[in-house]
């Protein structure tokens, strides 16, 4: 059996007979109830107050038609989602992702994820989470732009600057963000920061562009540290060349690190001179495929099919930076054979669990997403702060912000997973660290009656 303690496995049970065929959802909420027993065991009160049945249920589930019209005139029908899954500390935040693979399931890890590692940052965020199964890969500007106004055409009675704080993730980036944000004020008639991740010219934060992948390079420093390690000199590959692959790849070389290989959808390229993240970020602007990288360096290697990046390429620092569920067991097994020391996870649960203890036994460090990838919803928060303040803060002092906060986030995960007699294990660490405070102002706020 999974749980020692009857109380969770009990709870366990209804949320897997409630979400049938949830599998991410249920793989999510499992990992974080494993590392939570030893605060159930020690800390009556949550049973008391029911705290593990309410957590992993969300507070409010959104889901609702999303009619578009293509450029040929034909409407297009696709489905939208928003979690709300978790205020006690803050208004809901969290991304939105739009990817032919969204469902509810994808919908709730993620917005269940995003209540610890939004607890982890210190900042007075909940957890939130919504997107699409739209697919917006070979779609004209113009379709992109009808459809997000019509996806605010529903979202925006349910969002606002105090109740629900929406941003990017995987296929939302900047410019879906301004057409949401235009759409939001046309029909609310008000200026207000109610999403995050926007233009410059228009209220969004420096350096939230470079955050997640900054944040994760800084994460890792310190994780390296606690090894004597550091960067320099280091071999890493990168999985994923959006948002967070491109600036992972910035900030490991600014580090001293050199990025040996990274992949897409389609496959990886390779170069033993380290790939030039530049070049990343054009073709990731226009959304091409890496392969394209061929073109300014011909001399660098494309190989077809993601996956074998993992299998083929010798890298002493691992970053998965695309999606979940991209590392098995046995691709795992592999990152171990090629002489890895760490595992960083930019992406959100983009190792299954099998994979995570394939590194635990081989005894290599490994960083959770939860904790490891909180430095861009860190910055959003920090943008939330600048709005309400009608303030832009300069590069260097939202960057310095996020580095103390990612230092702050790696201490608190090495302090709890000590504390609760799980050593120097990060993933336990972030989960406790992230679960107490939210529990905490659950108690205190009490049961509606
Ligand atoms: P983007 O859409 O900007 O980029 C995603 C990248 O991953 C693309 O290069 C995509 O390729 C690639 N990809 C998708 N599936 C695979 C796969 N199976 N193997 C290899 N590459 C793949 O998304 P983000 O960079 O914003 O998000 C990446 C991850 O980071 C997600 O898990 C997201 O939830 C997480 N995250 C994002 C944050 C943010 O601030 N944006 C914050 C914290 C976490 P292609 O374009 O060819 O499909
Ligand atoms: O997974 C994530 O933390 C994000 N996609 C960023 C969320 C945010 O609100 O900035």
């Amino acid at each position: 059996m999974a749980f020692r303690s009857e109380y969770l496995a009990k709870v366990y049970e209804d949320i897997e007979k409630r979400n049938p065929g949830e599998k991410e959802f249920l793989q999510a909420v499992k990992e974080v109830f494993i590392s939570l027993e030893p605060v159930v065991e020690q800390n009556p009160n949550i049973e008391k107050w029911g705290i593990m049945e309410r957590i992993a249920e969300p507070e409010r589930f959104i889901q609702f038609r999303v009619a578009w019209v293509d450029d040929s005139g034909k409407v297009q029908v696709n489905r939208g989602y928003r979690v709300q899954f978790n205020s006690a500390i803050g208004p809901y935040k969290g991304g939105l992702r739009l990817h032919p693979s969204v469902n509810a399931s994808i919908i709730k890890f993620l917005g269940f994820e995003q209540v610890f590692k939004n607890s982890l940052t210190s900042l007075p965020m909940g957890g939130g989470k919504g997107g699409c199964d739209f697919d917006p890969r070979g779609k004209s500007d113009l379709e992109i732009m009808r459809f997000c106004q019509s996806f605010m055409t529903e979202l925006y009675r349910h969002i606002g600057p105090d109740t629900d704080v929406p941003a990017g993730d995987i296929g939302t980036g900047a410019r879906e963000i301004g057409y949401m944000f235009g759409q939001y004020k046309r029909i609310r008639n008000e200026w207000t920061g109610t999403l995050t991740g926007k233009g410059l010219s228009y209220g969004g934060s420096l350096a939230r562009t470079e955050a997640t992948g900054f944040g994760l390079c800084y994460f890792t420093k310190e994780m390296l540290a606690s090894r004597g390690e550091s960067f320099e000199g280091k071999r890493v590959i990168i999985s994923g060349s959006g948002n967070v692959g491109t600036y992972a790849n910035k900030k490991a070389t600014q580090l001293g690190g050199k990025v040996v290989a990274q992949s897409d959808v389609s496959g990886y390229v390779y170069d033993e001179n380290g790939i030039d993240y530049k070049i990343v970020e054009k073709i990731y602007q226009h959304r091409g495929l890496i392969s394209e990288y061929l073109d300014y360096v011909p001399t660098a290697k494309f190989v077809e099919g993601p996956r074998n990046m993992w299998l083929d390429v010798k890298a002493d620092v691992v970053l998965p930076c695309a999606t979940q569920n991209e590392i098995d067991e046995e691709a795992a097994k592999a990152i171990v054979a090629n002489g890895a020391m760490a595992v960083a996870e930019g992406a959100n649960m983009p190792n299954f669990p099998e994979a995570i203890k394939v590194y635990k036994e081989a005894g290599i460090l490994y960083a959770p997403g939860k904790a490891a990838n909180a430095g861009g919803v860190a910055t959003s928060g920090l943008e939330m702060t600048q709005n309400s303040e009608r303030l832009s803060w300069t590069f260097d002092e939202v960057d310095g912000k996020l580095e103390s906060i990612m230092k702050n986030i790696y201490k608190s995960c090495v302090d709890a997973a000590a504390e609760y007699g799980f050593g120097y294990d990060l993933e336990a660490g972030a989960n406790i660290a992230g679960f107490k405070k939210v529990a905490e102002a659950m108690i205190a706020q009490g049961v509606a009656y």
